[in-house]
């Protein structure tokens, strides 16, 4: 600890230094004494399970007395870069974000690593060989998610089923991952087939519309897989429109178990729904204050999550929190 606090007053010494006598003032580092600052680049604000999270990571924030600094990148990798590199030049405490994408964070990340400032993944990661980029990854199991939706597939099954699965952002982890979880559980089951897949960008408006196209190039669909809720919920709109019943005309899985999600459920038109925790703030804050602290956390932090049938998402409900 002490050593730390050593390290980290030699870097405001240099950086102090370095900025040329710009006449103090200085952005409240972690370093420069009690308060935490936090950049936080959020991926967007496409979904219910996004919604959750943004608002579990404010009011987290706000609970541990960590300053916040949090941009919205609207689901555009350029965004978040350049939301990173102002909060290296604004020299926070510790940077926090959910990749948009997996790959093509080697250079940013470089950068904040230059500048001192530990980097926090949260909710999604990256791919990259560079494990010293990041401190730790706090987030889901996706392939997990994707097996578990794969596993009731599979128990669901009678005879020949065509599945159509709209898929998340395209090069997301959660994306990439749920479809893998999914695949290789129906691998061992050759009646089971995936007719059409693609992206809906997790997004409600881009699950209706390519469940529209799917529902008209696709002469047999039971049942469409969806990577998140929200898709789900825009594909029970274009079934509906085509005249058809979801949850018995065509079935639906989805993962998240927002609100909007566990209502559809309950009510019988999504039949299955994976659980994916959003309210990571918590987690996120108390390992900023440990990394901040130069002590050591684990390099990747898991969280627990289930799933839920109609009849526990109709036991849940009442009291879910998000
Ligand atoms: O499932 C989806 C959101 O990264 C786990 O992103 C998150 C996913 C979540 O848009 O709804």
């Amino acid at each position: 600890m002490l050593k730390k606090i050593t390290t980290v007053a030699s870097v405001v010494l240099l950086s102090a230094l370095t900025a040329c006598g710009s006449g103090g003032g200085g952005a409240s580092t972690g370093s420069s004494g009690d308060t935490i600052t936090m950049g936080f680049a959020q991926v967007g604000a496409e979904s219910g399970w996004r919604t959750a999270n943004t608002k579990s990571v404010q009011d987290e924030a706000k609970a541990a007395g960590i300053d916040l600094k949090f941009s919205d990148a609207q689901q555009k990798q350029e965004n978040q870069i350049k939301a990173i590199r102002s909060y290296i030049q604004q020299k926070v405490s510790v940077i926090a974000f959910s990749p948009v994408v997996e790959t093509g964070w080697d250079t940013v990340l470089l950068e904040a690593k230059r500048a001192n400032i530990p980097v926090i993944l949260t909710d999604r990661s990256i791919d990259s060989d560079d494990t010293s980029l990041y401190k730790t990854f706090l987030g889901s199991d996706f392939v997990e998610e994707g097996r578990k939706a794969g596993d009731w597939m599979v128990a669901n099954a009678t005879g020949p089923t065509n599945v159509v699965e709209l898929q998340g952002t395209t090069g997301a982890a959660p994306a990439i991952d749920r479809k893998k979880g999914f695949e290789e559980k129906i691998a061992s089951k050759p009646d089971i087939k995936v007719v059409a897949s693609q992206s809906g960008d997790f997004t409600r408006s881009g699950g209706k519309q390519v469940m529209e196209a799917f529902l008209k190039s696709q002469p047999k669909i039971d049942v469409v897989y969806a990577h998140n809720d929200d898709m789900g919920l825009g594909a029970i709109e274009a079934i509906k429109a085509a005249g058809k019943v979801p949850g018995k005309d065509i079935k639906i899985i989805t993962v998240d178990a927002v609100k909007d999600g566990m209502q559809a459920l309950a009510n019988g038109e999504i039949n299955f729904i994976v659980e994916c925790n959003p309210l990571l703030g918590k987690q996120l804050m108390d390992l900023a204050k440990k990394v901040v602290a130069g002590e050591d956390v684990p390099a990747r932090v898991v969280t627990e999550e289930g799933t839920f049938t109609q009849e526990q998402a109709k036991a849940a409900l009442p009291t879910r929190q998000y």
